[in-house]
């Protein structure tokens, strides 16, 4: 039987973010800029962040992604193939990467060597919302192909995400998805203060918004 104690949840986020707090002033301390991005399974994070990545080496910008899985090796070995400098962070049994794992990853990691840092957080709208993880940006990316109705299931992702995006907007009609929906239901509830960018990773539209948006 797993018995969760009074108080303990709130324990444990308050202990992330004391963990994040230094993180961010590890990361600060070299003058690494950051970004963690959530989001659902298949959402296009991994396809994403070698896009941008690729877009700042070519202006000369230093990036390393962090790869967060459960198991396996498989987003870092893409990072790998596309030429972007990767560690890889397995979680083990948990959805979410937390403060102390990248603590740990960052122990291990030459922070000299790097302007931006593009962590790539475990698959899913839900847990990573809770786990800061000491990130200038937090990110949450979703995708036409996961339906319109999202933002209406998981508003802790998106109240807790400073930026929203929108992705494979080329294939929105092929899955009968109105991108405006998912847009105002942001809109609703992020009461208009946010705005949720639009983009197809695949056909490279909406990344240089993206890149602003982050100020890179
Ligand atoms: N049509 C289309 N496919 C995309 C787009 N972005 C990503 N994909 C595809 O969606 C799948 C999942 O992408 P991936 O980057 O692995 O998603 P992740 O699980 O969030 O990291 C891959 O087959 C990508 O090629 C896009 O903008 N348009
Ligand atoms: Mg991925």
């Amino acid at each position: 039987m797993h018995i969760v104690q009074p108080g303990m949840e709130i324990d444990v986020l308050k202990e992330n973010g004391k963990i994040a707090a230094e993180n961010y002033r590890l990361m600060k301390s070299r003058g690494i800029k950051s970004v963690d991005f959530m989001g659902s399974i298949g959402a296009g994070k991994t396809a994403l962040i070698i896009k941008l990545a690729e877009k700042l080496k070519a202006r000369g910008v230093r990036v390393c992604a962090i790869a967060g899985d459960v198991t396996g090796a498989d987003d870092y070995g893409r990072f790998s193939r596309a030429g972007l400098e990767a560690v890889n962070c397995n979680t083990g049994h948990e959805c979410h990467l937390d403060a102390n794992l990248v603590r740990k990853t960052l122990s291990k990691m030459d922070l000299d060597a790097y302007d931006v840092i593009f962590i790539e957080n475990v698959g899913n709208l839900v847990c990573p919302a809770d786990f800061p993880l000491g990130t200038d940006y937090r990110v949450v990316v979703v995708s036409t192909t996961e339906g319109d109705d999202m933002v209406r299931k998981h508003h802790d992702i998106f109240l807790h995400s400073d930026i929203a995006i929108l992705n494979k907007i080329d294939i929105a009609d092929a899955v009968d998805v109105n991108p405006e929906v998912i847009l105002e239901d942001y809109k609703r509830l992020t009461g208009g203060n946010k705005k949720m960018i639009t983009c197809s990773v695949k056909k490279e539209t909406g990344l240089d918004e993206i890149l602003s948006a982050l100020k890179l």
